[in-house]
């Protein structure tokens, strides 16, 4: 029985077709799966904290809507992708425990302070840039539920990654300092955006599985690179230098090539000691200790509800 169901999964991820929540699959894929989905879901909420900080803080009506749409997107990610988590048979309560606990990770480049307003413009056009370059893959997900949920959210991102370039572009035809706040954001997010595509592809030790699986359909590296081809023209045109004197093209592999990001420092930021984890964790504690009476009082309603169901039958 068991080995019928084996090769049931094994046909369905070789003629990549779709994974549903009631189809047998290995434990490991369930796993992987739950981890992944897991990090992805609470990047997208300790997401909410670097650009939330500058809500009350942006400079004109329209670029507070814009940036207030752009939040609220990310808590929506999050619900999304903590629901297809739920399908594995996970609850959500236990994985913002394990968030909360630190026993699960959310991405590094969350971990990195918002100094001005410049960032808000750099974190759409890099960090979400990137994020679609990781994500665009992701609706091809050999898992129903998560490559469903990316299509979505794939559509948002491209909306945050063109209010960032449309909010830096403003900024370059502005004053001289606003053009230096551009330089200085993007010199400081460069090398965490070329680090959220993971570490390289040697010391990877989930990609070649999870390839084999449909989980990914590209190693770290290939999306860096297509990550960073991408964004040269963009800065080009933007009129700001990306800090790599090792960024130049490669004619003969069509490709840029660039220099390679600080692994240290990404492995220091993994193991807590980032410019803002503690603060992040911090604020994620204390918006969960906020918020237990909402989630009190939703267990309430649904037993209510419960009850008077029962007492109609
Ligand atoms: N940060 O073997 P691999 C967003 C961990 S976008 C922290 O290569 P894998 C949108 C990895 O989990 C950001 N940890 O792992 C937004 C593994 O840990 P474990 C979120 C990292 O899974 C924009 C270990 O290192 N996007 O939120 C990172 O095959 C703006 C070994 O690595 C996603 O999560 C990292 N950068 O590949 C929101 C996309 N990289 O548990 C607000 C979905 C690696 O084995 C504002 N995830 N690790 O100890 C993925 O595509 C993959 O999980 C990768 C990592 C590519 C991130």
């Amino acid at each position: 029985m068991d080995e019928e169901l084996h090769e049931h999964f094994t046909r369905t991820i070789e003629r990549d077709q779709r994974v549903e929540p009631r189809d047998w699959m290995p434990s490991g894929y369930r796993r992987t799966l739950v981890r992944q989905i897991a990090q992805h879901a609470h990047s997208e909420i300790i997401g909410m904290q670097p650009e939330g900080n500058w809500i009350t803080r942006a400079p004109s009506l329209r670029r507070k809507a814009i940036l207030l749409a752009k939040v609220q997107d990310e808590a929506g990610h999050g619900l999304y992708l903590y629901s297809a988590a739920e399908t594995l048979g996970v609850d959500r309560a236990e994985l913002t425990d394990k968030l909360l606990s630190q026993k699960q990770k959310y991405s590094s480049i969350f971990n990195y302070p918002t100094l001005t307003f410049a960032d808000i413009g750099v974190i759409g056009w890099l960090v979400d840039g990137a994020a679609i370059v990781n994500q665009v893959p992701l609706c091809r997900c050999s898992y129903g539920p998560y490559g469903r949920a990316m299509v979505r959210i794939c559509k948002e991102e491209s909306f945050h990654q063109r209010q960032g370039y449309e909010l830096l572009m403003t900024m370059m035809n502005g004053t001289s300092r606003q053009r230096e706040m551009v330089q200085d954001a993007t010199d400081r997010w460069w090398w965490p955006s070329l680090m959220m595509f993971g570490p390289p592809d040697g010391d990877s030790p989930n990609t070649r599985q999870s390839m084999e699986w449909g989980i990914k359909r590209h190693t770290n590296d290939e999306l860096r690179q297509k990550f960073v081809d991408m964004t040269v023209p963009q800065a080009e045109a933007l009129g700001v230098r990306l800090p790599d004197s090792g960024l130049v093209y490669n004619p003969e592999r069509g490709h840029y090539d660039f220099s390679e990001p600080d692994w240290d420092e990404f492995r220091r930021v993994l193991e807590g000691n980032g410019p803002c984890n503690a603060q992040r964790i911090e604020r994620r504690r204390e918006a969960h200790r906020d918020g237990a009476w909402v989630r009190e009082a939703a267990a309430a309603h649904a037993a209510k509800q419960q009850q008077r169901g029962r007492e109609a039958v």
